[in-house]
């Protein structure tokens, strides 16, 4: 019998959310160990397995990986069929192209515009910095509503795994406190994704732990 899957971090991390995602999409079965936020435990014993000390970690037998992206590569790599994997390098390249995007461009705006109005106390907020996460979230979203006019997903004509890292975004984006402009598509895209049982079970989940909460 194989060892089981066991994914490290606290279900409220956007970045844990996309592991844990993929890892029901898949129907697999996993320990969930949650450490990180008010659970703490990112302690040497965890800096082991990732000397970030940062969440998650994926254990796979003896395979240990940390970063979201590459678990998420990985877990489809392993355990997907076609539409998450896709043979066609193609293919492939146009899911790493978003993942990759979502890794330097689009989350870090989204992100930032998230620990700005919704992780910073209300009597701290900085006007200054929440116009500029702002504007460089609306930039990513106009990226984003441009290509899904074009294709339903992000990886395609199907569900993939860009889909999975720019997809946590949602909840979060539709539900901030923000002025946000109508974008049909980007908003077609999100009632795509939440028909998925594992994106309402694992993304559309309270994060109210985070609210003006800046220590970790
Ligand atoms: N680039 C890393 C970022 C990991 C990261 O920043 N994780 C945050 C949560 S989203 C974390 O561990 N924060 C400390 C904590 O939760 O205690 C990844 O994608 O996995």
């Amino acid at each position: 019998m194989p060892a089981p899957l066991t994914l490290w971090g606290r279900k409220s991390s956007c970045n844990v959310q996309k592991a844990q995602w993929l890892l029901e999409e898949l129907g697999l079965s996993y320990d969930h160990k949650p450490v990180g936020g008010r659970f703490g435990g990112l302690d040497d014993a965890y800096r082991a397995l990732n000397p970030n000390g940062l969440v998650p970690t994926l254990q796979d037998g003896d395979v240990t990986l940390w970063e979201s992206h590459a678990i998420v590569r990985y877990l489809a790599a392993t355990y997907g069929d076609s539409s998450l994997w896709p043979a066609d390098p193609r293919r492939r390249a146009l899911a790493d192209q978003w993942t990759d995007w979502t890794a330097t461009t689009f989350q870090p705006a989204w992100i930032g515009l998230f620990w700005a109005v919704v992780r910073t106390p209300v009597e701290e907020h900085d006007a200054v910095a929440i116009a500029g996460f702002h504007a460089s979230s609306l930039a990513a979203f106009a990226i984003l509503e441009a290509e899904l006019t074009r294709r339903p997903y992000l990886s395609g004509e199907y569900f993939g795994y860009a889909d999975i890292v720019a997809g946590v975004s949602l909840y979060r984006w539709f539900d901030m406190a923000i002025e946000r402009p109508a974008m049909r598509a980007v908003e077609a895209w999100y009632a795509r994704l939440e028909e998925r049982s594992a994106f309402r079970n694992v993304v559309m989940v309270s994060y109210a732990e985070l609210a003006g909460r800046l220590a970790f």
